[in-house]
């Protein structure tokens, strides 16, 4: 034979056998589909009808199950009249089935269908939810489990705890409200850090020592829910679990902004999984889950009683609860509400945790940031490929509460939407968290090695909560490709600019989805925020009007008497920094003599410690004023707001020789009926004393 027809015949056999092979892998995996509609519901679960959006007609969704190795096959159809998408939580995956609209995916157009398709490359315990809006907040999650092809982990019985937080009030709105005051919630859960409050639990210098770094007090959450949810309810029984039995339970926080301590009362849970990975398993009494993390844990019933599973939120506002096993109920121990006025972060370092643990329980608040994070630790090594290049990027969470602009490193993702690494590098994002709060940063696409101090047994997660002024540093290696978002998981947090998206060097998104973004013009983050109050008073009418967006401030301020006097100010004011604001406007006014001046004026405003407003201002004329302005929360509803101003006036345009000094000040009592409704008490040394009350919009 001649060697050309032998090398041709050898190519057939070896190519059949190639497709043959294809052919079997192709013919193994297993297709899972799934069809489901997306449509509006009506759900009540505080006494009233509200509609919400549901994702298979239930609230959570449809819990989708796959094993690993399978082709997951979801059609969704989008029956509600706005767009929707969905997102697979801490899933790897294809990027243009990611389901971020115009990042990755296209929306689910109103009335319109989308179908998703990807091999299932993993097992665990994960979740998916929508990414438009605030419609997560609204019931659009559901959990996510790929079964392990060979189970290695020993139970009888697996049930789902999907953990959730629900308001009646609209997202949109409770957004609004946030914007008008980040402490907007703060009566509705009882937590407003009062002045008498600090006094009565004698936490003077740390009130002292966080004002003085103009940190305002420590928060643990920015909403107050109406009701907490576990598997939809408040309440609610969990599978038919006899006692000796195993039990995992595969919970998830699939809270919009609540982190969950969670209780089992039939004994120490044994944290088997984390974010769907395994680790090495240890036991635990109580574990705090952060927004978007899951845990599986081992459970046992200790007889034959019905034990309670409590999830409270760490704000300790209240909690859902569910209960395995039949019989008498054996109740979770109930926790004492966190205290924010004792909780010292501005020295979070590990010697002086002991320090704090230790004033905690003198003062019988609950250990609830127990550190399951140092325990976690991964089954096999999570070294990442040490001939890679290292990418050392810095992201400080930042953020504004008193304008409510959540950011990384000072800038919101309208400002600065992306971070660049290359296919190859080992990627570090080193974190140190600049705020009071608790930020659950995720990754979409990847798992990345949370620096625990476990060495190269870091445990892999999607999703790390990153403490208020303690620095987290996560890394990964960049092997995938195109553009991912990374972001805050606190649904507010997210919407208001905590949110990048990490590009990949020279891979280019579908140009298909840019068009779309073009022409939706969905306006991420972009929003601007109306804000107004009047005081109708016995001695005077004062107003203010605030309209604004993440920099840029368009405000009046005014105030006149029923005599004629009068003073307008109206300025457009530019936000630099979270402390410093340039402004220029005009201020017009007519004094008790009826004399009428029209001054522009420019300056700064600068917060100083202690949290007292500074301004700088100067007019056209060259007259000069230095202002100072501070609101003391006296109790609940009582609050102290004071303003002092120093004017250098001149006789003669830009003339300093013969300049006299004027002082104003105005001081008001208000006591806060309502939201937005309060009572004052004022002395203005313009307008003389007086009484009113302030309406807010
Ligand atoms: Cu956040």
């Amino acid at each position: 034979m001649k060697p050309v027809f032998i090398s041709a015949l050898l190519r057939l056999v070896v190519s059949t056998f190639f497709i043959f092979l294809i052919n079997c892998s192709v013919l193994e995996a297993k297709v899972v589909t799934y069809d489901i509609d997306i449509d509006y519901k009506t759900v009540n679960f505080t006494g009233k009808d509200v509609q919400a959006m549901a994702v298979g007609g239930t609230i959570p969704a449809t819990t989708i199950e796959a094993t690993e190795g399978d082709i997951l096959k979801v059609s969704f159809h989008n029956k509600m009249d706005v767009d929707t998408s969905i997102h697979w939580h801490g899933i790897i995956l294809p990027n243009d089935q990611d389901g971020v609209p115009y990042v990755t995916t296209m929306p689910i157009r109103a009335g319109g269908s989308l179908d998703y398709e990807y091999p299932v490359a993993q097992s665990g315990t994960y979740w998916y939810h929508a990414h438009t809006g605030l419609q997560e907040q609204r019931g659009i999650y559901g959990a996510l489990i790929f079964h392990p092809q060979n189970k290695t982990l020993k139970y009888d019985q697996e049930y789902v705890v999907v953990l959730s937080d629900w308001n009646d009030e609209n997202p949109d709105q409770v957004l609004r409200n946030l914007k008008k005051d980040g402490d907007y919630y703060a009566l509705k859960k009882d937590m407003v850090q009062s002045w008498y409050k600090v006094f009565k639990y004698k936490a003077l210098w740390n009130r002292l020592k966080q004002s003085w770094t103009r940190m305002g007090p420590m928060d643990l959450s920015d909403v107050g829910y109406d009701v907490f949810l576990m598997n939809g309810q408040s309440q609610t029984k969990i599978g038919d679990a006899k006692p000796g039995e195993r039990i995992l339970l595969r919970i998830i926080n699939t809270a919009s902004s609540s982190y969950f301590n969670v209780e089992f009362a039939g004994g120490d849970m044994e944290v088997v999984s984390a974010d769907g990975i395994n680790v090495e398993p240890f036991k635990t009494k109580r574990m705090l889950i952060a927004v978007a993390e899951t845990y599986d844990v081992l459970v046992t019933l200790p007889k034959d009683q019905a034990y309670e599973l409590r999830a409270t939120a760490q704000d300790g506002t209240g909690y859902a609860s569910g209960t395995l096993g039949d019989g008498e109920l054996v109740t979770a121990a109930d926790i004492v509400k966190p205290n924010p006025m004792l909780m010292d972060h501005s020295k979070m370092d590990p010697s002086a945790h002991q320090e704090m643990d230790h004033s905690m329980m003198r003062h019988k608040v609950p250990l609830n940031e127990m550190d399951d994070y140092k325990q976690l630790r991964a089954t096999q090594s999570t070294k990442l490929p040490p001939e890679n290049p290292v990418h050392e990027v810095i992201l400080e969470l930042t953020g504004n509460m008193e304008r409510y602009v959540w950011s990384f490193n000072g800038k919101t993702l309208s400002e600065e939407d992306t971070i660049l690494i290359r296919k190859g590098e080992n990627v570090r994002f080193i974190m140190p968290n600049k705020t009071m709060m608790h930020h659950p940063i995720h990754l979409h696409g990847h798992f990345f090695r949370v620096l625990n101090g476990q060495g190269d047994y870091s445990p892999l997660k999607h999703t790390v909560d990153v403490k208020p002024m303690e620095t987290t540093i996560i890394e990964f290696e960049a092997d995938q490709e195109k553009d991912w978002l990374f972001h805050c998981h606190n649904l507010y947090h997210m919407k208001t600019g905590m949110t990048r998206i990490v590009r990949y060097k020279g891979s280019e998104r579908d140009p298909k989805l840019m068009k779309a973004m073009r022409e939706d013009k969905p306006g991420f983050f972009h929003d601007w925020y109306l804000k107004a109050y009047v005081s109708p008073q016995s001695n005077k009418v004062d107003g203010y009007i605030n309209y604004s967006d993440v920099r840029n401030i368009l405000e009046v301020e005014w105030d006149n008497n029923y005599t004629g006097e009068y003073e307008v100010e109206p300025v457009y004011e530019r936000n630099i920094t979270r402390f410093f604001s340039l402004f220029a406007g005009g201020d017009f006014e007519r004094d008790d003599d009826d004399e009428v001046t029209n001054h522009a004026i420019w300056g700064f405003r600068y917060v100083l410690p202690l949290l007292i407003d500074f301004e700088y201002r100067m007019d056209h004329r060259g007259n000069i004023q230095l202002g100072f302005e501070t609101t003391l929360q006296l109790t609940d509803r009582l609050q102290f707001n004071g303003e002092y101003e120093i004017e250098f006036e001149l006789e003669d345009r830009w003339n300093y020789d013969d300049a006299h000094i004027e002082h104003d000040y105005v001081v008001e009592l208000e006591y806060r009926v309502t939201k937005n409704f309060s009572l004052i008490g004022n002395y203005d040394s313009d307008y003389r004393g007086g009484g009113g009350v302030r309406l807010r919009f």
